[in-house]
């Protein structure tokens, strides 16, 4: 297809951005790290969300040469920022299907120069569902290099509280679909309420995903939720506003 034919092109010409958003400690809006975001404007076909091109390339086999060229360009950025901020960077279901993939990350890391332990990788329960084994055995030769690994989007899909018994993650991004409602509506609020405790116990970090306003913010802060990201706090931004940003926000 048109659409195909034009991202392959765009993988090759190093023409798809990476973009980053800020995650901050919500005590004190202090930047911890951003998440990478892929961004693609096609000069005929405009702007394309990842949503529609990541699938894209899962589906065509050629998911592994994008999100090398997108992670290669975020390590780059991540090594020019002032401190050692943490880059949370996404993973495909099909890469955590693929035995190649913790190999392939590192030696990018390696190659790029960024500490391991600067990076977080972030997956969804779908994504660890698909092919358990696999990705079981990915996820731990990650974390025994020093990569941290975030359970994205945690609270919508097939969620199952057992796969945090079963697999070791370091983090959870709750979904801004409870985060979008805590204003107006007491259930999220509980729910939140109860992850917030639970992460505790577990030990994972949490963090509050698609932050809007203050009154969101203070919410959560509230309720001891410890990070937060959204367009609050800002919105994804290039590589050269990244520099911008940790100049007027610490
Ligand atoms: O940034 P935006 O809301 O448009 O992202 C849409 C979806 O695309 C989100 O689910 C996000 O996780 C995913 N996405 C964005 N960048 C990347 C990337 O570099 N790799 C993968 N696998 N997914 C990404
Ligand atoms: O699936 P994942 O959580 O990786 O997707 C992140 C997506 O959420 C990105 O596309 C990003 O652009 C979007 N996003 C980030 N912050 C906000 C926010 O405050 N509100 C909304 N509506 N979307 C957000
Ligand atoms: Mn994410
Ligand atoms: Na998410």
């Amino acid at each position: 297809t048109q659409l195909e034919q034009a991202l392959r092109n765009a993988i090759i010409t190093d023409a798809v951005d990476v973009h980053f958003q800020p995650i901050v400690r919500l005590s004190d809006a202090t930047v911890l790290g951003f998440e990478a975001l892929a961004r693609w404007n096609d000069p005929d076909l405009g702007f394309v969300s990842p949503a529609v091109f990541v699938p894209l390339a899962e589906e065509r086999g050629f998911i592994d040469a994008l999100s090398e060229t997108l992670l290669r360009k975020a390590a780059q950025t991540a090594l020019s920022w002032p401190r050692e901020l943490f880059l949370s960077f996404n993973l495909s279901s099909a890469q955590l299907m693929d035995p190649t993939t913790a190999e392939n990350i590192l030696s990018i890391l390696r190659r790029v120069g960024l500490d391991p332990r600067r990076v977080e990788l972030e997956i969804t329960e779908t994504a660890v569902m698909t092919s358990a084994d696999t990705a079981q055995r990915i996820i731990s030769e990650l974390q025994q290099a020093g990569v941290r690994i975030s359970l994205d989007d945690f609270g919508t899909g097939q969620s199952s509280l057992g796969r945090l018994r079963d697999f070791s993650f370091d983090k959870v991004k709750i979904d801004r679909a409870f985060v979008s409602r805590i204003s107006t509506d007491r259930p999220s609020e509980h729910i939140i309420k109860a992850i917030v405790a639970m992460c505790d116990g577990l030990d994972l970090e949490v963090v509050a995903e698609g932050i809007e306003d203050k009154t969101e913010a203070e919410k959560l802060r509230n309720l001891g939720c410890a990070m937060g990201q959204g367009y609050f706090y800002g919105r994804p931004v290039d590589a050269a506003a990244t520099h911008r940003y940790l100049q007027e926000n610490y």
